[in-house]
């Protein structure tokens, strides 16, 4: 461990030392690493005998709801009756989007301890414990609570479980490094329930969303030229009684299919757009400059695009039949083609 850290440790230590009442952060739109982080510090506080409160602008999703005290979360607050504010897994004040309610929150009126591992970090804190290379904030945390020798609940073991499996993808992505296998034996140990986490957040979808994945099936084809596609009307959303929103992280459904160059998921997004999405897990395929055609962007494995429109779903059936079609028969179904096997 590096100076500087073991530093920003000690001083985080004595910010929440001279603190009664603290206020906990999640960035907007809150992940399982944010939540998992901002209820391992209130958890931890809770036991050091301060008070604190859970803050969020946006409701946490129910793949959340095994964490201890989630339901606890609120979305407004007067931040002069804090000490001091903690905010985690924000790689800017402004991602927490409580500067667009509360201007002056950030203003340094109550410090503000930053904690986060996102390489875009501005330091926006009073005091920044920033690792730009940690794999989760709550991998820095963990650190910072073995640091300061602090007793590891079952309860904080599976908060700061939650942020590892959430932005390691379950330990499959390429951040699982040894030490972050180290880390989740060690909580799994100290009682982290790792089967809630799995099921919770990797193995449970509504109804709703398992139709629109059946729709996003059912529509797909892989073109000539090895391109993966699918499309999703708002038709397809309405009948499976989907919101646009679930089809969040679809495409992976379609990037599965194997010898296929990149996919394309396009989706009505019931506001008159047409949303598309591509995603590759070739190396030698640049689709950030694919979306640029359609004034998009994004990384070269992983783009998008928005643009005004419909989808026309337009089917060709085709009737293999050995036997002679009737004198004078006429096909009678518009886009229905009648052939011979060779
Ligand atoms: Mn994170």
């Amino acid at each position: 461990m590096n100076e500087d850290i073991t530093t920003t440790f000690r001083e985080a230590k004595k910010l929440i030392e001279r603190s009664e009442k603290i206020l906990l952060i999640c960035h907007r739109r809150p992940d399982g690493d944010t939540l998992g982080a901002n209820i391992a510090i209130h958890l931890m506080l809770q036991e050091m005998g301060k008070q604190t409160t859970l803050a969020c602008i946006d409701e946490p999703s129910e793949r959340y709801d095994f964490l201890p005290d989630i339901q606890r979360f609120v979305h407004e607050f007067t931040f002069t009756d804090y000490d001091l504010l903690i905010v985690s897994d924000a790689g800017a004040h402004y991602m927490t989007q409580y500067h667009t309610i509360y201007p002056d929150i950030f203003s340094g009126k109550v410090p503000v301890l930053n904690i986060d591992h996102h390489a875009s970090n501005d330091n926006f804190g009073t005091l920044n414990m920033v690792d730009p290379i940690a794999p989760s904030t709550t991998v820095l945390l963990y650190r910072w609570f073995a640091f300061l020798r602090a007793n590891i609940t079952p309860a904080i073991a599976t908060a700061l479980l939650t942020g590892i499996y959430n932005d390691t993808g379950s330990l499959m992505h390429s951040n699982t490094t040894p030490e972050v296998y180290a880390i989740s034996a060690d909580l799994v140990a100290k009682g982290a329930k790792v089967n809630s986490i799995s099921r919770y957040m990797f193995r449970s979808n509504p109804l709703s969303t398992l139709k629109l994945w059946g729709r996003v099936l059912e529509n797909m084809k892989v073109t000539d030229d090895g391109v993966c596609m699918s499309v999703l009307t708002m038709k397809d959303f309405e009948e499976s009684g989907a919101h646009p929103d679930e089809s969040g992280g679809v495409i992976d459904l379609l990037n599965a299919v194997p010898d296929t160059k990149f996919s394309v998921l396009l989706a009505e997004d019931g506001k008159g757009n047409i949303k598309g999405s591509f995603r590759t897990r070739r190396d030698d395929i640049d689709l950030s400059a694919l979306a640029a055609n359609f004034n998009g962007g994004g990384h070269k494995k992983a783009a998008g695009f928005s643009i005004p429109g419909t989808i026309q779903k337009e089917i060709m059936w085709k009737i293999i039949s050995d036997k002679p079609l009737p004198d004078g028969m006429q096909n009678p179904i518009h886009g229905l083609e009648i052939s011979r096997p060779l």
